[in-house]
């Protein structure tokens, strides 16, 4: 039975064992083979640098999205992406229009502490994130630090980790890199995004 553990009430949830083990093994690879995968390029104050993981964005024709300084246009669903997609709106009851794929090659591959707040999420966006593969830490920052410290969560194979109401807000999060040896994991971050008219884009 998948059983969902509240990290934060109205903010963070965390089903262990969304998917089964069998499920979880053919799932990444079937993603790590298909994924149009690329090495971001990121700009912070005008300068470049070259994410410290792989990424690719998949979805809906009109699901354009401006993130860290670039433009992502979607590649097409594949089989693998939209079973876990399907899976997702009917646990969660919400409707997803693409994902972000984040392939973590080893333990210095991280992602640095940031809020998903883009305007094109909507105000209270719900964002289901599933993990795939090599288990590691995710942390959770509090924005104002003021009595609350940082949660760290391990999100291991086949996890479901639930974000929504005012935790883009309220927290960052990041996946921090580490020295322990760990091998690949891959991170889908299904979300719901205001699209561009393909026609007037
Ligand atoms: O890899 C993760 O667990 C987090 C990914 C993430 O925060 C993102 O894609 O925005
Ligand atoms: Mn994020």
């Amino acid at each position: 039975m998948t059983q969902a553990t509240t990290i934060i009430p109205d903010e963070c949830i965390v089903v262990n064992r969304f998917l089964t083990g069998p499920e979880a093994d053919r799932l990444f690879d079937g993603i790590r083979a298909k994924a149009r995968w690329k090495k971001q390029v990121i700009r912070i104050f005008g300068k470049e640098y070259v994410s410290p993981r792989l990424v690719a964005w998949h979805g809906d024709g009109n699901a354009v999205y401006p993130y860290s300084g670039t433009t992502h246009f979607p590649k097409p669903w594949f089989a693998e992406i939209q079973e876990i997609r399907e899976k997702a709106e009917a646990f969660i009851d919400t409707a997803f229009n693409s994902v972000l794929l984040n392939l973590y090659r080893n333990g210095n591959d991280s992602m640095g502490r940031h809020c998903d707040d883009e305007k094109e999420l909507g105000a209270e966006p719900t964002i289901a994130s599933v993990s795939l593969g090599a288990k590691r830490r995710f942390v959770l920052h509090p924005v104002n630090p003021a009595g609350r410290r940082g949660i760290h969560i391990d999100l291991g194979h086949g996890s479901l980790l639930i974000m929504k109401g005012k935790s883009q807000q309220n927290w960052k999060h990041s996946v921090p890199r580490t020295t322990l040896p760990v091998g690949q994991r891959i991170n889908l971050t299904y979300r719901n995004i205001t699209g561009r008219d393909p026609a007037h884009s």
